[in-house]
């Protein structure tokens, strides 16, 4: 930047400031003055620069990008950024799940997967993952799950141990964990993994008819992994390795992109399939719903302040658009309350007015006020129904209604079981059919190793019979792996 360009510093009301060095003091060894308020405004504004991190997704990067329709679903859905040629801007933000701010970028961990497209019916989100199911089937058990990830009450420290004896003990857990401890559990960059929505949601077309999809987006860079060993060497040279590989790829004009594609069941298939569709700890077999292409998703734009555009980003599952609802997956609609009620307590009830937050077409809500507030340009009266030309709501925009039949006593029950569900199957599915030798290889060194940190006796011998569930042979091969490794330690 040229000398003539240089700014002078000013203080926060932007007033020419007289030193960026010097405190107020009375003679040059004398006491700092209380009204020094320059020096205080610093210090003042120094104590409160942080927002409480992430409580889950807390290290993370993101970039700014479009999406760019390149099939026509339109028999699918009326979603105005799913329409034939339609082309959105978007962001992006991926994520670790249980490290906070700070922790390696490639500890092994499912990565989020949280994109925000400024369509022009407003924001819609789609909060997903690197893996297209989840460790639990039910918002109850999410919070203890997380709480087993991360850290003792009493050392402050991670433990395997916990880790262990929640997943031992929540069968539901095994699809999840295989994914996780297979080579999907550290991508070598976000570049090179895919995302999912995971969850089945609902999409209605134009006449009304109504669809249950599930959403693939796959990295056009290809699928790379870490091994364990790499990982852990690139936790200690380069904490922050993807945030800077992302950030890299883009100023280098390499700009990653995914390629989206859904799954499509129509709604009446639901209720009779041959496992519960709406059951996040499992997949729809290909074979029965194959992948059909939608657009592609191209990251080309790094945000100019990380704290403003992604610290402050705010993702929820309940920005939902016409054309695209929710589904009877217990664990989404415990999400649609969760997200927003996290962005409250940690930035403010007028999140969705921050830049990364904004939509990008006209907001008319009936908030008003609050902390921070700031796009009091619109002299809207504050109220409806009203005979003064507020804005009323329009249902014609959403068109048919995306729901399902509901009836019945209120009950705390799991879902009814589908004739093929069960908690193992996928899992060992996937280890014999998805998995090649291998990766059944670096699966077993995986698990072993994690388990040879520290778990105990009793939720060792439960962990060789969840793996002896998922697949006889690979639960014997970790049996032996474990004892080995434990007489090896002389245990
Ligand atoms: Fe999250 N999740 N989650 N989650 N999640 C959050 O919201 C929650 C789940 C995911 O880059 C939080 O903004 C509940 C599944 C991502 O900013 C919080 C349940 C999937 C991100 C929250 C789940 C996700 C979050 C914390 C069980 C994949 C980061 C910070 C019902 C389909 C988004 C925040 C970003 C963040 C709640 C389970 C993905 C606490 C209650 C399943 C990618 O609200």
């Amino acid at each position: 930047m040229s000398e003539a360009h240089v700014p002078y510093t000013t203080n926060n009301a932007g007033v020419p400031v007289e030193s960026d060095s010097d405190s107020l003091t009375a003679g040059p060894v004398g006491p700092i003055l209380l009204h020094d308020h320059y020096l205080i405004e610093k210090m003042a504004q120094f104590n409160r620069e942080r927002v409480p991190e992430r409580v889950v997704h807390a290290k993370g990067g993101g970039a700014y990008g479009v999406f760019q329709v390149t099939q026509d679903v339109s028999r699918y859905t009326r979603a105005d950024l799913f329409q034939p040629g339609k082309r959105t801007e978007m962001l992006a933000r991926f994520s670790t799940v249980a490290g906070e701010l700070g922790t390696p970028d490639s500890w092994r961990d499912p990565r989020g997967f949280a994109l925000k497209f400024y369509t022009e019916q407003g924001n819609y989100d789609l909060v997903g993952n690197n893996t297209p199911v989840f460790f639990v089937r039910d918002p109850i058990k999410f919070q203890d799950f997380i709480r087993s990830q991360k850290r003792r009450p009493d050392t402050h420290l991670r433990d395997h141990d916990m880790q262990w004896d929640f997943w031992t003990l929540s069968p539901e857990s095994a699809h999840m964990v295989t994914w996780l401890m297979g080579d999907r559990g550290i991508p070598r960059s976000w570049r090179h993994m895919n995302g999912y929505g995971s969850h089945t949601y609902q999409w209605v077309n134009a006449a009304g008819e109504r669809f249950w999809v599930k959403y693939h987006f796959k990295t056009d860079q290809g699928i790379e992994f870490l091994t364990q060993a790499e990982a852990d060497r690139l936790a200690g040279e380069d904490p922050d390795a993807h945030l800077r590989d992302l950030y890299d790829a883009i100023v280098a004009g390499d700009h990653p992109s995914w390629t989206l594609y859904v799954q499509v069941m129509p709604f009446d298939d639901a209720w009779d399939y041959r496992f519960n569709p709406f059951d996040l700890t499992k997949v729809w077999p290909h074979g029965d719903h194959p992948l059909i292409e939608v657009g592609r998703m191209t990251l080309n734009r790094n945000p100019d302040n990380y704290h403003v555009h992604i610290e402050q980003a705010a993702f929820e599952p309940s920005n939902l658009v016409p054309g695209i609802g929710v589904s009877p997956d217990k664990m989404l609609l415990g999400r649609i309350f969760s997200y927003p009620d996290t962005h409250r307590y940690r930035i403010g009830p007028n999140y969705a007015q921050l830049p990364p937050n904004r939509a990008h077409v006209p907001v008319h809500s009936y908030a008003k006020d609050g902390p921070m507030r700031f796009d009091a340009a619109r002299a809207e009266v504050p109220y409806a129904p009203n005979s003064y030309g507020g804005p009323a709501a329009r249902p014609e925009l959403w068109g048919a209604p995306l729901g399902w039949d509901v009836a019945g006593r209120m009950v705390r029950e799991a879902y009814p079981l589908h004739r093929e569900d069960d908690d193992w199957g996928q899992a060992g599915t996937m280890v014999r059919q998805v998995l090649d030798d291998a990766a059944r290889e670096r699966l077993v060194s995986n698990i072993s190793g994690h388990l040879l940190k520290g778990v105990s006796a009793p939720v060792l011998a439960r962990a060789v019979r969840y793996w002896r569930n998922v697949d006889q042979a690979l639960g014997d091969r970790i049996a032996a792996e474990v004892d080995g490794g434990r007489a090896a330690d002389g245990r």
